[in-house]
């Protein structure tokens, strides 16, 4: 039988396989009528085709994709619908037109050239939708597939995944958009090769993002946490324990990941890149060979344990220890040790000369530290939930390492937030056995592992002591409560629907 991430994206003509029978049904059945009929009224036409891709959550592995390492993630139940119609080749107007259901989001219209660069200058909603129209032609074409003259297209989308939130809202709209237009162009290819064409056509938004996301949204199976390696994209199924139960609570402070990437999210790629040339040099490299072969902290790895091998351990962060600073780096004192300027040590690449522009420092010691410590916590994690150990010893290990992760985000990899802080400690003062913010920080949501019997209550308390005086100073409506908390249970990956 072919694997899982061999398998193309299913294509159901019913809800049930991915929405099952309960009240998650009714609420899909509604808004597939909802996209339906806003497509009919603005198009005057029924959609073809429609793809969904689930929103996840990170249950421990943060900021160390990119660097080539395992994360552990699981479905939302939250995703993004995309409906789609593609003109005849006869209809005159060739361009991209993509409503929102939420007016909230105005349409945008984008020509059919797919090799259109994106303004990244003045960002729109509707640019991560042309990030999967960009990947498709990509794709296709490497593929061999006649790509035919461009021709317009219908869009309406949905979304429930929270904005902002570090639930990946960004990716499931990406890979929701990419999987309907595949469907449209009636093409489909292997999961795993969709993960890295979404993982790579959303890094025309501007981010020099890892490949989780994208992964987990489209290789997520019902029931399972899934183990994501790279390079090759694997998935491997992680069955949770069932006494324990991820909560997960908005901060409600919003995390605009592309607009703060020049100094949040492609700071850390790039302070991370440049750790590991540091280190590649000082364990025996030449700068050259160093700054044109090393790209991330994995690759280095194996010379960082060879140097704590001498040293009687087998820790890497032994060497981040003895070999970096812990004081910030001036540019300055980098390029003394890469004899070369940081924008062609970064390759010029456009959206790294922005870091560098905005950056006053590097925090070497400190990122290298977490990467290598969280890569680590990853694989800790694995062991514990398939060990042998009582089923309260697991839960209390877990918790254990989702705290430890938090705190190395915290203070290492400083992408916490005051609101995330409050929030991590509530959880924790509220019998929580570990909790930690998820996805890229600086804002977003904390997952926090809860005993199953303690989850009603325990929601009850967040409301109280983090909630209620944000709904009394209007920050949030009480109404809403359910959507900025909630338990949550891993749920399946991206799907085609054809009625
Ligand atoms: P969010 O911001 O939570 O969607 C981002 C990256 C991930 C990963 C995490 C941090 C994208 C699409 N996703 O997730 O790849 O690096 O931050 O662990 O940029």
């Amino acid at each position: 039988m072919a694997k899982h991430e061999e398998l193309p994206i299913p294509i159901y003509s019913s809800l049930e396989p991915v929405y099952g029978d309960g009240s998650q049904l009714e609420e899909a059945q509604l808004r597939f009528e909802t996209v339906k009929s806003k497509f009919l009224q603005v198009f005057g036409h029924p959609p073809h085709v429609f793809a969904r891709s689930p929103g996840r959550v990170n249950l421990i592995g943060e900021h160390i994709d990119y660097e080539g390492y395992s994360v552990l993630p699981m479905a939302i139940r939250q995703d993004t619908i995309v409906a789609i119609r593609k003109h005849d080749a006869g209809e005159t107007e060739k361009v991209l037109r993509i409503v929102n259901v939420n007016d909230k989001y105005t349409t945008c219209t984008y020509s059919a050239d797919p090799y259109q660069e994106i303004d990244l200058k003045n960002h729109k909603w509707g640019h991560y939708f042309i990030c999967g129209y960009k990947g498709y032609y990509e794709y296709a074409k490497s593929k061999g597939v006649n790509v035919e003259e461009p021709v317009g297209l219908d869009i309406v989308v949905d979304g429930t995944v929270p904005t902002g939130s570090g639930l990946s809202s960004s990716a499931a709209f990406v890979c929701s958009s990419t999987i309907a237009i595949m469907a449209a162009f009636d093409v489909n290819f292997p999961k795993k090769e969709i993960a890295q064409v979404t993982c790579d056509c959303e890094r025309h938004i501007g981010t020099q993002s890892g490949g989780m996301d994208q992964a987990i949204s489209v290789m997520a199976k019902c029931g399972f946490a899934e183990l994501i390696d790279f390079n090759p994209i694997r998935a491997t199924d992680v069955q949770l324990p069932s006494g324990g139960t991820f909560v997960i609570a908005h901060s409600l402070a919003e995390s605009q990941k592309a607009v703060t990437a020049a100094t949040n999210y492609n700071n850390r790629v790039v302070e991370c890149r440049l750790a590991a040339i540091l280190l590649g040099i000082k364990l025996g490299m030449k700068p050259q060979e160093a700054i044109s072969t090393v790209k991330t902290l994995s690759e280095v790895e194996g010379l960082c344990v060879s140097f704590a091998n001498d040293r009687g351990s087998s820790d890497p962060v032994l060497a981040v220890k003895e070999l970096l600073n812990e004081e910030p780096y001036t540019a300055d004192e980098i390029e003394k040790i890469t004899e070369e300027n940081l924008p062609s040590v970064l390759g010029n690449n456009p959206s790294s000369l922005d870091v560098l522009k905005a950056a006053k420092h590097f925090k070497l010691y400190q990122r290298a530290s977490h990467v290598y410590s969280e890569a680590k916590r990853v694989h800790a994690f694995k062991d514990t939930v398939s060990s042998d150990l009582s089923e309260e010893e697991i839960l209390k290990k877990l918790g254990d390492l989702m705290n430890e992760s938090h705190y190395s985000c915290s203070v290492l990899y400083e992408c916490s937030c005051p609101e995330l802080e409050e929030l991590v400690k509530v959880c924790r003062d509220n019998g929580a056995l570990g909790a930690r913010l998820t996805g890229a920080g600086w804002g977003g949501c904390a997952v926090a592992l809860v005993k199953e019997n303690i989850v009603p209550q325990f929601i009850l308390n967040l409301k109280e002591q983090f909630y209620q005086s944000r709904i009394d100073r209007g920050v949030i409506n009480n109404n809403d409560l359910g959507l900025y908390v909630f338990a949550s249970k891993p749920s399946s990956g991206a799907a085609i629907f054809k009625f």
